[in-house]
Formats: C-alpha cells, sequence, structure tokens
C-alpha cells in the first residue's frame, strides 16, 4: 500500500519561534519515514499582510524558513521541501476554489477576525487566505496536516470548500485532517499569557517569542522574564496563565506530563522551574542553530534542495489540478 499523503506550511512572515516547532516542525520531523511528505514556505500567504512586506526581507524570510525546517531535523532527501510560489498551481487551484467559497464561510474565520478583517481597507487576501491554503492541501491529496491548534479551522473549512466541489463535480479532491499535538498546540506569549504566540507580534515586541534562532542569552533573558505572578504555585490546574504556559513548553520540550512538571516545583519560587526550563529549551536549540549557521554558510545547498522540492512538487500539484480543470469544464 503506498504512504499516506502529509502537507504542511510556514509563513515567512519574520523569524520562526518555539510555538511554530513544538506545534509544527517538531512533528514534522517525526513524519518523514513512515508518510510521503511535503513541506511548503508559503510565501504567497505572507504578502496577504502587504503592508509588512519588504522585497529583500522577504526574500530572506523565504530561505530562512526554508532552511529552519531543514536545522530542525527535516531531513530533505525524504521530505520534499519547498516554496508555495515556485509551484503555479496553488495560485490556479485558489481561483477555482476562491469562485466556490461562500463570503459567509471566509468572514467566519477566526484568524480573518483577528487580523483585523473588520478594516475596510485590508487586503482582500486576508479574507481568501484559508482559500489558497485550502488549495495548498488538495493539490497534493493529503491525508493529514499537522499543524498547532489555531488551524484547526482553516482544515475544516478546506474539508468543506472539497466537500463542496465533489458535491457538484465528481469525486476531484480526497478529504484531509488535521494532526494536532497532545503538547504544545498553543503555545502562548512569554509577555502576555492570554495571546498566542506569533512571530508577526514578535517583530514588535523582543520578549513575546523565544525564536529557534536566538542566542542562549537571548533565551535566558526571555524565560526569566515572562510574564508570571507574585506567588510560589505551580499545581498545573490553580496555577495563574503565565505559569501554564511555561509548563506547558516545559512538558512539550521533555514529554512529560505538565501536571507532573508543576507538583515537581511548587512552593519553591518560579526561579527553579524557569531554570530548569532554560535547560530544557537550550537542549533542544543548541544543535539547531548549529545546523542552520552551516546550511546557511553555502547557499547553493539550499538552493539545490529547494529546486528538486519544486520539480516534485510542481509533477504532484499538477496532476491534481489538471483533474479539477477537467472535472469542471475549463480549459479547451
Ligand atoms: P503569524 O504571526 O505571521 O501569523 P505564526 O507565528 O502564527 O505567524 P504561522 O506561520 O501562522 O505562525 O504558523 C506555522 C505553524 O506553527 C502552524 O502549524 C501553526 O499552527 C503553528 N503555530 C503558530 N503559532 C503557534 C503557537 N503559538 N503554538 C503552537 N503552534 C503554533
Ligand atoms: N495558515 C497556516 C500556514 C499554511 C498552512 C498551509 C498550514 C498555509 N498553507 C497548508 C498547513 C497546510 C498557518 O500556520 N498560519
Amino acid at each position: 500500500m503506498s504512504r499516506q499523503r502529509v502537507l504542511s506550511g510556514v509563513q515567512p512572515t519574520g523569524i520562526l519561534h518555539i510555538g511554530n516547532y513544538l506545534g509544527a516542525l517538531r512533528n514534522w520531523r517525526g513524519m518523514v519515514d513512515d508518510y510521503d511528505t511535503f513541506f511548503c514556505v508559503v510565501d504567497m500567504h505572507a504578502i496577504t499582510v502587504p503592508e509588512a512586506v519588504d522585497p529583500a526581507r522577504l526574500r530572506e524570510a523565504i530561505r530562512s524558513v526554508a532552511a529552519i525546517y531543514i536545522a530542525a531535523g527535516i531531513d530533505p532527501d525524504k521530505a520534499t521541501i519547498f516554496v508555495q510560489s515556485d509551484v503555479p498551481a496553488h495560485a490556479e487551484l485558489a481561483w477555482i476554489l476562491t469562485c466556490m467559497a461562500p463570503m459567509g464561510w471566509l468572514k467566519r474565520m477566526t484568524q480573518f477576525k483577528v487580523k483585523g478583517g473588520d478594516n475596510e481597507g485590508v487586503g482582500t487576501g486576508l479574507l481568501t487566505y484559508p482559500v489558497l491554503q485550502a488549495a495548498d492541501i488538495l493539490l497534493y491529496d493529503a491525508d493529514l496536516v499537522p499543524v498547532g491548534a489555531d488551524q484547526k479551522q482553516h482544515i475544516e473549512l478546506t474539508r468543506d470548500l472539497a466537500e463542496r466541489f465533489n458535491h457538484r463535480f465528481g469525486d476531484v479532491f480526497h478529504l484531509p485532517k488535521p494532526m494536532i499535538p497532545k503538547q504544545g498546540a498553543r503555545i502562548m506569549g512569554l509577555d502576555d499569557p492570554e495571546a498566542k504566540m506569533s512571530k508577526s507580534t514578535a517583530v514588535e515586541r523582543p520578549g513575546h517569542a523565544i525564536g529557534l534562532l536566538d542566542t542562549p542569552k537571548q533565551v535566558k533573558k526571555k524565560i526569566n522574564r515572562a510574564k508570571t505572578d507574585s506567588g510560589t504555585c505551580t499545581i498545573y490546574e490553580d496555577a495563574s496563565p503565565g505559569i501554564r504556559n511555561l509548563l506547558g513548553m516545559f512538558a512539550a520540550f521533555t514529554g512529560e506530563d505538565p501536571a507532573e512538571i508543576g507538583k515537581r516545583y511548587d512552593g519553591r519560587g518560579y526561579g527553579y522551574l524557569k531554570a530548569d526550563l532554560i535547560a530544557a529549551a537550550e537542549a533542544e536549540l543548541a544543535p539547531l542553530r548549529a545546523r542552520y549557521e552551516e546550511l546557511r554558510g553555502d547557499e547553493s545547498v539550499l538552493d539545490a534542495i529547494l529546486e528538486r522540492g519544486a520539480e516534485r512538487a510542481n509533477a504532484q500539484a499538477n496532476v491534481v489540478l489538471a483533474r479539477a480543470k477537467q472535472a469542471m469544464g475549463l480549459g479547451r
């Protein structure tokens, strides 16, 4: 039997943080042996917030995200790593699906509302963002989409769009399922444990996120300054949101249960918890940083990986795009 397909992506909108790592990349790494995996740098999603786009910065961010995939341990000989805009089928299928996506479905998406959907001047791409994401997934006949908890709604929309299309034009698209990790699916901001840790927020607020390329000194400082409370309670159910967030991160790094970790530190002062969390983060980030530096030392290696990735991705995506166009009567 052929292996199940996996597709996922990260936007090149800034330096990746531990939320991206624990919620997504680390799980991707574990899938490359058992699944046929496609990991995409979704640069066309990044331009949905055009004011944040500077050509030189975008170009660098695309390469940086691709290098981080590999530095995080995703083997480019086993996975297909590629850049979304290198595969024109994504934009083409996105248009087709846009024509089928009810406005109401898109207006209801949480991400659209959070990122400024009520502002009339905002680019239309912010509204149709999840349709492009649906195209990303459906073009590869993906069975599973490993993502953080915030993306569940977008995967459900992808299924709804696929079902709508299939209902009208026959069995064209394969229905994907989200795959959300038990630990680390929703890491909150260090400076604001009520809000999801996010790349774009980290651009303005350095204390918000631990970047995957932060120095050991930065990691230490950020964790030490993370918002907590004035008590000493680390019992998971009773702890403040800031402490729960630190316990959740700790658990995701070590594979332990956050409640068990909490019991060890209760009543001792948060400094002990933070010191051990810093060590746990460092153990995971140090090798990643080293591999990243090595990769960026010779850009031709990355170029070759992305070139090969684009070829493989185009070959697969064009098959499904042709299937969709044929089914609906588009073209000659
Ligand atoms: P942006 O701020 O630009 O929207 P982001 O930090 O939310 O970026 P994305 O590129 O949107 O990151 O997401 C990449 C992957 O990381 C997705 O699978 C997403 O679910 C996951 N992810 C993002 N933030 C977190 C988080 N705080 N905790 C766990 N997973 C996360
Ligand atoms: N919207 C996603 C990024 C993304 C994605 C995808 C994730 C774009 N296309 C396809 C999984 C599959 C996000 O994480 N913000």
